[in-house]
């Protein structure tokens, strides 16, 4: 438990209150508001976001558990031995447990997430059930630049694990410039296994982002709480509500925060204006088909090597060299 206390100090990359601002303060002052969908997860907001998981209206998780449940052994004897597993935005490290139990001898396991509570309790519990594997824990926001640590023990041939559809969550150039960084990281012989949400029917698309327990609308609205507690903000959060819906021609849900009034909000000395109906855009999820998955990989450097999926067809789990 020490070492891994240790390992998190040396490896802490949480980004600055000031860097939190003035991104905030620029996404409300766009004519169109905007706010970064990574400031979802704070303690709380990653709660939610594990509450969100085992809904049954957000078949993303389940679907993807069960993939990984069927083909594990395929998976890992894909991914093959002795590798460092680098985990981007680990939340609980939940899915990488079906992954440890089965990879043939891996280096070590290193989970990055933002949030530094949620990455400490996980790799403490991790370090309990899987006591062989060294586990090295980095506190940052993953897309920007961080130095990973060296794993002790022998090869370190690299492969990047990407669960949950996140990649969903950039436009397509970010997305892009993400996977380049993740190839250049991985280089030759490394890997990236991803989970990539896929395009379906509306009507289910747009229940997974309107829950019927209303569990996806508290994820939205706890952000503003968050702006209020971190940045004293004043959003008035019954002000605001939940707006998600799937835009068939870019392809993607858009999540907003609608204001419900003609109202301001105040931030660091300056006063926002919210016309009625006004919203802010907090998320966007892209779903893709295979073939536009292929063509966004190969834009980054990445061939798609083998691709798992479930019997409907909703989500798929992609493993991509470099
Ligand atoms: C983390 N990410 C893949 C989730 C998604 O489905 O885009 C975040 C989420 N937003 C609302 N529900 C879940």
């Amino acid at each position: 438990a020490q070492n891994i206390q240790a390992q998190l100090e040396r490896y802490d990359f949480t980004p600055k209150q000031n860097t939190f601002r003035m991104e905030i303060l620029q996404g409300l002052q766009k004519p169109n508001k905007e706010l970064p969908s990574k400031y979802f997860y704070d303690e709380v907001g990653s709660q939610l976001f594990d509450r969100i998981t085992e809904l049954d209206d957000y078949y993303l998780t389940r679907t993807e558990l069960e993939i990984m449940q069927n083909q594990i052994q395929d998976i890992t004897s894909v991914l093959g031995p002795d590798c460092m597993l680098i985990e981007y935005g680990s939340g609980r490290s939940i899915k990488t447990r079906q992954l440890l139990e089965h990879l043939k001898d891996p280096v070590a396991y290193v989970p990055i997430d933002i949030s530094r509570e949620h990455l400490l309790q996980a790799s403490l519990e991790l370090k309990q059930l899987y006591p062989q594997i060294e586990i090295l824990p980095i506190c940052a926001d993953y897309t920007s630049t961080f130095k990973l640590p060296r794993p002790t023990r022998g090869s370190d041939r690299k492969v990047a694990y990407y669960p949950g559809s996140t990649i969903g969550n950039f436009d397509r150039e970010p997305a892009r410039r993400f996977l380049s960084k993740i190839a250049q990281m991985c280089g030759k012989g490394g890997g990236l296994l991803i989970g990539v949400d896929l395009k379906k029917d509306f009507a289910r698309l747009h229940q997974a982002y309107n829950d019927r327990e209303g569990i996806t609308a508290q994820f939205n609205l706890h952000l503003l709480e968050r702006l209020n507690i971190e940045l004293g903000t004043d959003f008035v959060l019954d002000q605001f509500g939940h707006y998600a819906f799937y835009n068939p021609g870019p392809g993607r849900i858009e999540m907003h925060l609608v204001s419900l009034a003609k109202q301001q909000v105040h931030l660091a000395g300056e006063q926002i204006n919210f016309a009625n109906y006004e919203s802010i855009w907090t998320e966007s999820s892209y779903k893709y088909t295979l073939e536009e998955f292929e063509q966004l990989a190969a834009s980054a450097g990445f061939k798609v090597e083998q691709v798992w999926l479930d019997a409907r067809k909703f989500f798929s789990i992609q493993y991509l060299s470099v």
